[in-house]
């Protein structure tokens, strides 16, 4: 029959634009409540379940690139998944149509039940479930709306010898109607998302003012910042920092509302809103960050300069009981993260830090309070949306990363990269410049090294040394002849000790080996 070719794929379509304007209308509420848009909140279950080597792959890989990635496949399967309902639905006739509105709602289910047990930054139980039950209204009314279009139409109706009564067939201007009127909707919620202010974000940032430390950082010194074209910037601005977490969100916390709880092994549990962190004593300094997921030569790690309280000075005032070696600290989310004590109060500049670069900490990382230890992994020492501070010990409990197969403690290794030339690129023959950086927060370094092919060591110039907390540049020159070639670089510590040769990959405490590029000269 005529109508059939059209109405299957009429079915498929109403069912897909059902299910996108459920996902845009969420997404919209989402973006207005804080809450988790029901996909990111499968999105958390899947980064907390993905078995290790598939998560390392996803970073390696991906990158950044792998938060797009997840929700685009979530989005996309579920679109299809309603595709299909609304095949379903285009046969006409009760059953169908049962099943193509019971699927609409059954995925609906599952994001309201995601949302209410994942991981989120959402505080309110409210703010927690209406995204997904925006979305559960939406593809139920929706689908139901398509399953409309088709003949015989019984959803509503009981008694089945009245189908035979029912003629077959396609409401064609009911379809279209239907379909406009969801394509329309997804589209405005997901187009108010865009241009309408609708984060209260930017705002919540700006009511928080970056106070003046009391000891403030020395001024970069001159020097610190080698003049090769394609060297990273020594304080990394705050946009091209690194980023690594495990929300398909950001959160946006509200500073008034912000409170920190200091407690366990301590003798005086301590409460601080934001105003009183910051009435405290306050110091600034420069601390390079490093992700134990960096490869040898990878990306992750950024330099920046941030203001914030030292942790020590509030361990002392809670007073840490005897026998207490650890710090489990909380994010926003639920998140944990274990810290040694002693890294924490040996007299390095460990922090509860509130402001990067000069602004309040980018939602990104951490706004309003995150923790910096200068010389731990992230991992272990860089809780972002701090509100839980637990002063307990490391048999006790055991953090997210912990979990999943990553050493409960880890110092930074001692890395170097080559960041020009890059790897691939072709070169002119003649006199050449390498360049790059190298590692060993609170050792400093002491020397770098390259090998062109399989030559000699050659030492680079370092460039200033900004702190030992601090990554520090170099450059090397050498004299480029036409083939292949391959450049390799070390590092040696303030300790005098030198870089690691022995491949380790990120799993369990950082990778180690040695940078090289290989490149052509011509
Ligand atoms: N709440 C929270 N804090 C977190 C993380 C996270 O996933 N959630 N990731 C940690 C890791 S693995 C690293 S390397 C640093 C990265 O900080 P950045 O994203 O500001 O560069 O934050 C740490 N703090
Ligand atoms: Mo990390």
């Amino acid at each position: 029959m005529a109508t059939r070719s059209v109405r299957r794929p009429a079915g498929v379509l109403g069912g897909v634009l059902a299910a996108g304007a459920a996902l845009a209308i969420g997404y919209l509420v989402a973006a207005i409540t804080g809450g988790p848009w029901p996909v990111d909140a499968v999105g958390v279950q899947v980064i907390d379940m993905a078995p290790g080597p598939v998560k390392d792959w996803a970073v390696r890989e991906l990158g950044t690139n792998d938060r797009p990635l997840l929700r685009l496949g979530i989005c996309v399967t579920l679109t299809v998944i309603a595709g299909l309902a609304g095949f379903i639905a285009s046969r006409g006739g009760r059953r169908p149509q049962q099943i193509a509105v019971g699927i609409a709602a059954g995925l609906g289910l599952v994001g309201l039940a995601f949302a209410i047990f994942s991981r989120s930054a959402a505080t309110s139980v409210i703010d927690r479930v209406l995204p997904s039950i925006a979305t559960l209204i939406v593809a139920v009314v929706g689908m139901f709306l398509v399953t409309q279009a088709f003949k015989p139409n019984l959803l509503l109706e009981s008694p089945t010898p009245r189908e035979k009564e029912q003629p077959e067939g396609f409401d064609r201007r009911r379809f279209l109607i239907t379909v406009s009127a969801l394509a329309v909707a997804g589209g405005a919620a997901w187009s108010a998302t865009k241009v309408l202010p609708v984060r209260a974000g930017a705002a919540l940032r700006d009511k928080f003012k970056v106070p003046i430390p009391a000891d403030r950082a020395a001024a970069v010194p001159a020097g610190v910042q080698v003049d090769v074209p394609g060297i990273s910037n020594f304080v990394t601005p705050n946009p091209k920092f690194y980023r690594v977490d495990t929300l398909l969100e950001v959160p946006r916390i509200d500073p008034d509302k912000w409170e920190l709880r200091i407690h366990g092994m301590v003798d005086k549990e301590l409460r601080l809103n934001l105003a009183d962190l910051v009435d405290r004593r306050l110091i600034e300094r420069d601390i390079t960050l490093t992700c134990v997921s960096n490869e040898i030569g990878g990306p992750y790690v950024g330099n920046a300069r941030w203001i914030g309280v030292p942790i020590k000075d509030l361990l002392a005032e809670a007073g840490v009981k005897s026998g207490a070696d650890a710090v489990k600290s909380t994010s926003v989310d639920g998140l944990t993260i274990g810290t040694p004590i002693s890294a924490l109060t040996d007299g390095r500049d460990a922090i509860l830090a509130v402001a990067m670069n000069g602004e309040p900490l980018p939602f990104e990382h951490g706004f309003p309070v995150r923790m910096v230890v200068p010389g731990l992994y992230g991992y272990v020492s860089a809780t972002k949306w701090l509100v839980d501070f637990e002063v307990t010990r490391f048999q006790d409990f055991s953090a997210y990363w912990t979990d999943r197969g990553w050493a409960a403690e880890a110092p930074i290794k001692t890395a170097s990269r080559i960041e020009v030339p890059k790897g691939f690129a072709t070169l002119k023959a003649g006199p050449a410049v390498a360049a790059g950086v190298a590692w060993a927060q609170r050792r400093g370094i002491k020397k770098v090294e390259v090998r062109v092919d399989e030559g000699e060591w050659q030492p680079a110039k370092l460039a200033a040394e900004d702190t030992i907390d601090t990554w520090r540049q170099w450059t090397f020159k050498w004299d480029a002849t036409p083939g292949m070639h391959r450049l390799t670089v070390r590092a040696t510590d303030g300790k005098g000790e030198l870089q690691t040769t022995e491949l380790a990959a990120p799993r369990p405490n950082g990778s180690s080996g040695l940078h090289d590029v290989v490149f052509s000269v011509e």
